[in-house]
């Protein structure tokens, strides 16, 4: 029988989350556990229903080993990376470049033969010695063309590395210089690895960059009663082909994805949608903003991971449209998906059911992974953003109480005013009030802290120190994250889930992906393996080593 939690029970588990919170704090000196402590929070609402104020989009302190990436990898990797028509090339030492290919599985479908794909070619300046002393614009010019007369692309773009930054090369200057040269579109993004204060900085970078230099610069307006754009999906492991699969079959055009499965052509029509759908709002919520107000789409949240999340969010788009027969439609695709999900679901609830995980990732994903695991009965124990801002966490409406500090103030903020030829409000203030007061939240993400269970652990910037203290402290039966974290966690018993690149799984968005996710997850929990491993440091706490040197 289930065990009804009182008042002083929450009242222990708040008062033991507060001393494991203490427990981890001894171990900093007192500056860095003074920082760490805005970081480390017992998820609790207070009488008027706010969360407490999380420190987040912070300076990792040196030494401490965090999940973060850098402002290139959230430029180059994250945003551009999926678009599989565009040359991308890394200006800098061939590491940056050689680190950042094809590690993130996200996937494409060309649509013809001719139609190329780039994506799994790595191309780069491979800077030396000479060119970090002399400058590399002279490198990064016959770099272009090199790859155009390769290539023949559609545009090439150019990321800058730190080595860029410091020497000062002119990668503007280069890129409109051939881009006038060659007859195509070629552009830079100012990416350098140490904007900011880790991959989110890249995202906005990439977000300014491509609305100037691309949005906006094809204005056919195609075919399709209900047009959106799915802003914020990445299709790493298929998760866009199977959401295209589904607004497929609703009758709903998807005019361009950013940027899972997508083309440089998609991104330049974009403007030309009635709607954004957002599903990671950090990595991609600048462009939504722009769009809106210089062309007058309205944009709204969604999120496809979990089937009942994925119902939901497709009702919320066809709320949008008004529109009876879309709305029918929905429901009739909803229906038919429901069944295939409630028989996996009967099979494997009860052997998930009670179980605990932890969810360690990103800027999105730990929120949104909740909705599944909640569909499997499963608790989330603890969880965090590694570069979450505190938007992402206590939801939008702190936006206005978010201190701009220097490392953010370092990314420029684009002064968008509307077209004075394209911008056509999709919806009158008034319908946007009516379906508002309908439910239908616009320019509006409630954040993970809400939505998650009160007296667990919301952790931002996890450390190495933290994940081990954590997974000692709660043995959870899942534990969620990256490649970074993988192996350590394993060897310590317990089960891992890369939720970055899903380890080789996918899709887990949308009707099938929910299907895939719980059979996966039913099988990890379950799995005794892992606790048969003795690991190394308890055999042999301390590895000891022979320093040779050879003359
Ligand atoms: Fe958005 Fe992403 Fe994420 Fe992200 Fe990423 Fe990623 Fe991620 Mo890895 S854009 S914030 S920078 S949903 S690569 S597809 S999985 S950390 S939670």
């Amino acid at each position: 029988m289930k065990k009804e939690t009182t008042m002083s029970d929450e009242k222990n588990t708040a008062a033991k989350l507060e001393k494991i919170k203490a427990e981890i704090l001894a171990k900093y000196p007192t500056k860095v556990a003074r920082k760490r402590a805005k970081q480390i929070l017992v998820n609790r609402k207070d009488s008027t229903g706010k969360v407490p104020e999380v420190g987040a989009n912070m300076r990792t302190v040196p030494g401490i080993i965090t999940q973060r990436g850098c402002s290139y990898a959230g430029c180059k990797g994250v945003v551009l990376g999926p678009t599989r028509d565009i040359v991308n090339i890394t200006h800098g030492p061939v590491g940056c470049a050689y680190y950042s290919w094809l590690t993130r599985r996200n996937q494409t479908r060309p649509e013809s033969e001719t139609d190329e794909n780039f994506m799994t070619y790595c191309f780069t300046t491979d800077m030396q010695e000479e060119h970090i002393v002399f400058g590399g614009e002279k490198k990064l010019k016959q770099a272009i063309q090199e790859a155009y007369d390769l290539f023949h692309p559609k545009a090439i773009s150019v990321f800058a590395t730190c080595p860029v930054g410091l020497i000062g090369d002119d990668i503007h200057a280069v890129t409109r210089e051939m881009k006038e040269k060659l007859g195509i579109n070629v552009f830079a993004f100012s990416c350098e690895g140490y904007k900011g204060v880790s991959q989110s900085a890249g995202h906005h970078i990439a977000n300014n960059g491509i609305f100037t230099h691309v949005v906006g610069l094809d204005d056919t307006i195609g075919k399709g009663k209900f047009r959106i754009n799915l802003l914020g999906e990445y299709n790493i492991g298929g998760d866009s082909f199977e959401i295209e699969r589904i607004l497929d079959a609703c009758g709903i055009t998807l005019v361009s994805t950013y940027s899972g499965n997508s083309s440089i052509d998609h991104f330049a029509n974009s403007h030309t949608a009635d709607l954004n759908a957002i599903m990671c709002h950090r990595s991609i919520n600048y462009m939504a903003e722009m769009m809106e107000t210089k062309f007058g789409i309205p944009w709204i949240k969604v999120n496809f991971i979990g089937a009942e999340s994925t119902a939901k969010s497709l009702r919320k788009i066809a709320q949008y449209f008004e529109d009876e027969e879309l709305k029918a439609r929905v429901e009739e695709v909803i229906a038919a998906e429901m069944p295939a999900v409630k028989v996996s679901l009967e099979k494997v609830k009860p052997r998930c059911e009670g179980k605990r995980a932890m969810l360690f990732v990103g800027g999105s994903r730990a929120h949104h992974y909740q909705d599944l695991f909640a569909e499997l009965g499963m608790e989330t124990l603890a969880a965090g953003y590694e570069f979450g801002h505190r938007d992402d966490y206590e939801g939008r409406k702190v936006l206005p109480s978010i201190k701009v500090d220097a490392d953010s103030r370092n990314i420029e903020e684009l002064h968008i005013t509307p077209d004075a030829k394209r911008y056509v409000p999709r919806k009158d203030e008034e319908s946007l009030k009516k379906l508002e007061n309908e439910g239908l939240a616009f320019r509006e993400y409630e954040g993970l802290m809400p939505d998650m269970k009160e007296n667990t652990l919301v952790i931002d910037d996890i450390s190495h120190f933290e994940t081990e203290k954590l997974i000692e402290m709660f043995k959870p039966d899942i534990f969620c994250a990256g490649i970074k974290e993988k192996y350590a966690i394993q060897k310590s018993g317990i089960p891992m889930k890369q939720l970055h690149s899903y380890d080789s799984g996918g899709p887990y968005a949308g009707f099938k992906g929910a299907i895939n996710f719980y059979e996966e997850i039913e099988r990890m929990v379950n799995a005794k393996v892992w606790s048969y491993i003795t690991p190394p440091w308890a055999a042999e706490p301390e590895l000891s080593a022979n320093y040779a040197w050879v003359a």
